[in-house]
């Protein structure tokens, strides 16, 4: 069956000029510093989010995982927000690598309360062992692709200041945030100590993404990407896609963005389905199916055998994804699926 496939961004192949840029790449030896694609793309991504320096990683999950392990010190308490990424979809690495424990908040939409967050942050006494990171998230993937405020990172970073303590930035989609805003991703990364972003997903390059922070932090994350096996080595030829990625796929998510509004509008005439459209500002869309008889996963079933692809993120939240490789043809076919479903 010839699929339409909203399950993720990450789907997305690489384009026709990636494919050439890879065959042809200039690499070397990246462990031992010589791979000049890789240096090229960390210099430009660097220079995007405003930072110091960058380290390639293979995964956004090792570029969260690394920054949380650098910044924090076994026994540490994490702030960061109930649904978050970090939190929810990284197999524990909190727990695994860095051995802190995570303090969950409530939100709207991603974005957690000042006051709350400073009630959170607890100082290293006899009995706590002390608040060092908080960690955003920006797009928010499980608020359905919201775009935090650049009010709430600010907040964020007077109270980091207040207390000496760090955030990180999981900007899995920060190019989303920035093409939907209107606005330089600096707007957002200036206020964090570190950022991580994907090359993998919207921006379609094939594997990788990149953290980002002051060189002595990259230099620490370097040996930490080494220790979890992620020292790669002519890995130019994957850094080549990356390049384009950063360089030239930023403006069309514009696409994506528009498209995934086409669908939330059109869902919100079904009964069944609970979405306000209004909320859809990038390229994630997640509903609520309220049918007594068709929970999320069978829903998802359902539409498989229809030639759509989606995922359910819960029993009755369904999520869909639009994409480089997703066209109105393919929203129009999830639509009509829909209907058919549900009727
Ligand atoms: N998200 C994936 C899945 O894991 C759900 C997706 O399809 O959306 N931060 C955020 C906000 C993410 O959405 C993801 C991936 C990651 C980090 C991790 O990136 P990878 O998959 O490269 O480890």
């Amino acid at each position: 069956m010839n699929y339409s496939d909203f399950r993720s961004d990450t789907v997305t192949k690489p384009t026709e000029k990636m494919r050439r840029a890879m065959a042809e790449a200039e690499v070397g030896d990246d462990v031992l510093g010589d791979d000049p694609t890789v240096k090229k793309l960390e210099e430009i991504a660097a220079a995007k989010v405003g930072k110091e320096a960058a380290l390639f990683v293979p995964s956004g999950t090792m570029g969260n995982s690394i920054a949380i392990k650098v910044w924090t010190n076994e026994g540490d308490e994490i702030i960061l927000e109930e649904r978050s990424h970090i939190y929810n979809m990284e197999l524990a690495h909190l727990s695994f690598i860095s051995r802190v424990l995570p303090r969950p908040l409530i939100s709207k939409k991603g974005e957690m309360d000042y006051s709350l967050v400073e009630k959170n942050i607890r100082s290293r006494t006899l009995r706590n062992s002390g608040t060092s990171l908080i960690c955003l998230e920006n797009t928010h993937n499980y608020w359905g692709g919201s775009v935090l405020s650049v009010e709430n990172l600010k907040q964020m970073r007077k109270l980091a200041d207040k207390y000496s303590i760090k955030v990180h930035l999981d900007g899995a989609r920060i190019f989303n945030a920035s093409v939907s805003r209107k606005i330089s991703v600096l707007e957002w990364t200036r206020y964090a100590d570190s950022v991580m972003f994907c090359l993998s997903k919207g921006l379609s390059a094939p594997i990788g993404s990149i953290l980002a922070g002051p060189r002595e932090f990259i230099n620490e994350a370097r040996r930490v990407r080494k220790i979890l096996g992620g020292g790669m080595r002519q890995v130019g030829v994957i850094a080549a896609a990356g390049v384009i990625a950063v360089e030239e796929m930023v403006d069309r998510l514009e696409e994506d963005h528009f498209l995934a509004k086409k669908l939330a509008e059109e869902l919100s005439h079904i009964k069944s389905i609970e979405i306000d459209p209004e909320e859809v500002k990038t390229n994630i869309i997640i509903f609520k199916i309220k049918n007594k008889t068709i929970n999320a996963p069978r829903f998802v079933e359902l539409l498989k055998e229809r030639g759509v692809l989606a995922l359910n993120i819960s029993k009755e939240e369904v999520r869909f994804v639009t994409h480089k490789d997703v066209t109105i043809e393919d929203v129009n076919k999830a639509i009509s699926a829909i209907y058919d479903i549900l009727a």
